[in-house]
């Protein structure tokens, strides 16, 4: 058998039947389900596979997929394929995860920066977005519903009359990480990259509501975007979402008519989005022309069913929920990234000394420590953590690292928030259509022998 068959054989195992994969290569598991060390014919297959010797190999846990095989997991029962990049104006070469609509993740060594550049920013579309209008000024704006006097506001009245603000603000799609599920939860698989933290500029949407003048039976608010629905049926929205009021009201909601300084990118929104920090990106519209203030819980396109909604009820995992379990999802959940390794990155001979950083966010929370471990979890080193630049932007970490010798690394990054929660190995609390899989990173390096 040739070698690349070989390897194709277990990834698939891997892929099929963790369980058995990590049989074969770390052989029989004993009574108490321990598995013994790596050694003889596991770990010469196991090596070959990652591409060196695997210096803590005894401290891998059992079913654990190396993430030199995660790289290029393919969709469930097909083979692994090459990524297709995004090729577009004004955007870096993204992973397109869906063509249409167009969904696209940023590797996480794409996002390096402490402020994301508009080329680097995840994609996420439901719908197909309008052509870019040639006079944004002009753009409409209703807010009406439970308001004692609805607006229509075109942009350019927006930025003339209500203050201007620029913020740096963490933004994360509600299914970020979502390919962590076992079993697999639908929608688009995202790794760890639908998320990026550009510099908005905008008004306070409060100050947009007060002036509309809120009913005291306001409580929730139904945003509108230009957007078409994908069977081009011009009376189907293709998403709408809302947020509680007490969100909306919050100074960090904006509507931001600016992205690092220059007019949105259209897939971002141009010429005027929400940006509702903190919680799933899906409550930050696009194309914005209307936000309907309601008295009562928003029930538009994505709002319902299993759509960004978690179980408050753990569930078994691929199992049918309960309507009832099932509850909004507001704040995301702590992430955290290694962002100036690339995953996958072959370092030179003879390289011990790795410094680290990346960033750290926690929703609604803050980061309050970040821990680093080279060994599979045995142990962790504490990285060094900055606060965030104003609230809802992320936290930059740094931490400088030994490793022992030459071989395959895994580098895992782990957060814990100020409420003392740590993020889990595995993605936890599973849910039907995937939200909140928030694992460790995880970048693979091989230093040559
Ligand atoms: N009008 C409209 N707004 C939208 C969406 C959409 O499909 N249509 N997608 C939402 C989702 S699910 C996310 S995560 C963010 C993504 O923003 P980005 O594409 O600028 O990164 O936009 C939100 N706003
Ligand atoms: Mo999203």
């Amino acid at each position: 058998m040739s070698k690349s068959k070989r390897e194709r054989g277990l990834f698939e195992l891997y892929q099929d039947d963790p369980e058995r994969a990590d049989a074969l290569v770390f052989g029989r598991r004993t009574k108490i389900g321990r598995r013994g060390f790596v050694k003889g014919a596991g770990l010469a297959t196991m090596g070959a596979v990652v591409g060196g010797a695997i210096p803590f190999s005894a401290n891998m846990p059992a079913g654990l997929i190396p993430q030199a095989l995660a790289q290029q997991a393919p969709a469930a029962g097909k083979a692994p394929a090459k990524p297709k990049t995004l090729e577009m104006q004004g955007k870096a070469g993204l992973i397109v995860l869906e063509e249409r609509p167009l969904n696209c993740e940023t590797p996480a060594h794409l996002l390096d920066d402490d402020v994301t550049p508009t080329a680097n920013m995840y994609i996420r579309n439901n719908g197909i977005p309008p052509e870019p209008t040639a006079d944004p000024d002009k753009w409409q704006i209703t807010i009406d519903g439970e308001v004692n006097t609805p607006l229509k506001l075109t942009l350019g009245e927006l930025k003339k009359r209500f203050a201007n603000v620029t913020l740096k603000l963490q933004l994360e799609c509600g299914g970020n990480g979502r390919s962590f599920f076992v079993p697999e939860a639908r929608g688009n698989q995202w790794g760890h990259g639908a998320a990026g933290q550009p510099e908005w500029t905008g008004v306070r949407l409060r100050d947009v509501l007060n002036a509309a003048g809120l009913k005291p039976n306001a409580v929730y608010t139904a945003h509108y975007g230009a957007d078409q629905h994908l069977s081009g049926d011009p009376k189907r929205t293709p998403l709408s979402r809302g947020v509680r009021l007490v969100k909306a009201m919050e100074q960090h909601s904006l509507i931001v008519f600016a992205m690092n300084g220059k007019p949105l990118h259209i897939m971002h929104g141009f010429p005027v989005r929400l940006v509702v920090p903190g919680w799933s990106g899906s409550a930050s519209q696009k194309w914005l022309t209307r936000i309907w203030i309601r008295d009562k819980e928003h029930d538009g396109p994505g709002m319902t069913g299993t759509s960004y909604r978690l179980t408050n009820v753990p569930m078994v995992p691929g199992a049918k929920h309960d309507p009832k379990n099932m509850q909004i999802l507001e704040a995301m959940p702590m992430r955290s990234l290694i962002t100036n390794v690339a995953d996958g990155t072959e370092l030179p001979a003879g390289t011990r000394d790795l410094a680290l950083r990346g960033h750290a966010w926690a929703g609604e929370k803050k980061i309050a420590a970040m821990h680093v471990s080279i060994d599979y979890g045995q142990t962790w080193t504490s990285a060094e953590v900055a606060p965030p630049v104003n609230k809802y932007a992320w936290q930059n970490w740094r931490v400088n690292l030994r490793l022992p010798s030459h071989g395959y690394f895994e580098l895992w990054s782990r957060a814990t928030d100020n409420a003392g929660h740590m993020q889990p190995h595995v993605a936890p609390n599973w849910n039907p259509s995937g939200y909140g899989g928030n694992p460790f990173h995880r970048v693979a390096v091989l230093v040559k022998a």
